[in-house]
C-alpha cells in the first residue's frame, strides 16, 4: 500500500461486488479498497472484512466520500442511473458493471451528463474485451490475414439460470455481451436483431424460452448467430467462431488438457463465468486503476457510448423476441465527445 494508491469505493456487495472487492484488495496493484456500500449493511460488512475498508448502507456515503478517488459500481442495473449521475457530478472515475443502465433513454441521460461535465469518467464492465482469446481474435480480424469477416457463430451457455431469470433477461443480461463483442470485434454497429427459439429444454425452469437463437445483422453486412442457453447443465461455455474470407478462427473451445483414457476422451469445462473470465476481469481492473491514477480512461474499455449502444440493441432484441420480427436498431448520432480515438 502506498499514499499514491487509488482509493476505491465499491457500491453493491452481491456476488459480483464481493468478487471485485477481493480483486481490488488482492490483485490490483496501486489500488486499495476503502469503502463498501450495500443496502444490506451486514453484507457490506462481510465484503469489507479483512480488506481494511469501511462498510456503509447508503451508496451516496461512498460516492461522495472525500477519501474515495474512484468507484466500482456492482449494484443491479436498475439503480445505476442515479449512482452514475452522482459520480459524474463529483467527477470521479467509475468502473460500472454492465449494463450501463437498463434502457436507452436512461443511458442517454448518462451520456449527456458525462458530456456536460466535459470529461470521460465511465467505463462499462464488458470484461470480454480483456480476455486473451477475444483480444487475439480482434487482432486477427483487424490484421486482414483472414480477409474480411463474414459470419460469427457464437454460443453462450451457462450451467443454470439464477432464480427469477426471465426470457427477456437472457437478452438484457446475457446476450448484451455478444452485442458488445460484435461491435468491438468488428468495429461495426448493429443494424438489426431477430430472435427465434426452438422447443425449450426440460431442464429449464417452466416458462423460460431456453435456448434462444439471436441473429444480429451489422451495418457492414456481417451476420452473427448467438445461441443463448442458460440451463445447459454441464458448465460455462462462451465460444465465438469467426468465418472470414480466407479462414476461420474459433475461441472459447475450452483449454486445458484433452485426455484420452479408458476408451474415452475429454477435457474440462469451466464451471462459471468467474473461472472463464477471471483473468479478463483482473486485467480490466488493473488497466482501469492505472488509467484512473493518470486521470484518464482506458482506451480498451467500453465507454458510456458503448453501454448506450448495447442498451439500444437489448431493447430491439426484446422487441424482436416478443414480435418474432426482424427489428432495426437505431442509435442517435454519435457525439464528437465519444469519437473513436
Ligand atoms: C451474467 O450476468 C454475466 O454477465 C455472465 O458473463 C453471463 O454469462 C451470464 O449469462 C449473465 O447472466
Amino acid at each position: 500500500m502506498s499514499e499514491h494508491d487509488l482509493r476505491v469505493g465499491l457500491v453493491g456487495a452481491g456476488r459480483m461486488g464481493a468478487d471485485h472487492a477481493v480483486r481490488v484488495h488482492e490483485r490490483t496493484s496501486g489500488a486499495r479498497l476503502v469503502a463498501v456500500a450495500d443496502p444490506d449493511l451486514e453484507r457490506a460488512q462481510q465484503v469489507a472484512d479483512g480488506t481494511g475498508a469501511r462498510a456503509a448502507q447508503d451508496p451516496y456515503d461512498v460516492i461522495t466520500a472525500s477519501d474515495v478517488d474512484a468507484l466500482v459500481i456492482a449494484s443491479p442495473g436498475a439503480v445505476h442511473e442515479p449512482l452514475l449521475l452522482a459520480a459524474i457530478e463529483r467527477g470521479v472515475p467509475v468502473l460500472c458493471e454492465k449494463p450501463l443502465t437498463p434502457d436507452a433513454q436512461s443511458s442517454l441521460r448518462v451520456l449527456e451528463a458525462e458530456e456536460k461535465r466535459g470529461q470521460r469518467l465511465i467505463q462499462v464492465g464488458f470484461m470480454r474485451r480483456f480476455d486473451a482469446e477475444y483480444v487475439e481474435l480482434k487482432r486477427l480480424l483487424g490484421s486482414g490475414e483472414l480477409g474480411r469477416a463474414l459470419l460469427l457463430h457464437c454460443a453462450h451457455r451457462n450451467p443454470f439460470s439464477p432464480p427469477g431469470f426471465t426470457s427477456q433477461m437472457m437478452v438484457y443480461d446475457s446476450v448484451v455481451h455478444e452485442f458488445d463483442t460484435t461491435r468491438w470485434l468488428l468495429d461495426d454497429e448493429i443494424a438489426a436483431v431477430s430472435v427465434r427459439a426452438p422447443r425449450s429444454s426440460e431442464q429449464s425452469p417452466e416458462g423460460l424460452l431456453d435456448p434462444q437463437l439471436v441473429t444480429i445483422e451489422t451495418a457492414g453486412g456481417v451476420l452473427v448467430d448467438v445461441e443463448i442457453f442458460v440451463n445447459c447443465g454441464f458448465g460455462y461455455q462462451v465460444r465465438c467462431e469467426a468465418v472470414a474470407e480466407r479462414g476461420t478462427a474459433l475461441i472459447g473451445a475450452d483449454g486445458g488438457p484433452l485426455v484420452h483414457r479408458n476408451k474415452q476422451w475429454g477435457g474440462a469445462v469451466t464451471a462459471d463465468f468467474r473461472d472463464r473470465f477471471g483473468a479478463a476481469f483482473d486485467r480490466e481492473f488493473q488497466r482501469w486503476a492505472d488509467a484512473a491514477r493518470r486521470g484518464e480512461v482506458d482506451g480498451e474499455g467500453a465507454s458510456a457510448w458503448d453501454g448506450y449502444a448495447a442498451a439500444v440493441a437489448c431493447e430491439a432484441g426484446v422487441r424482436a423476441q416478443a414480435t418474432g420480427d426482424r427489428t432495426e436498431v437505431e442509435l442517435v448520432d454519435r457525439p464528437d465527445f465519444y469519437a473513436k480515438s
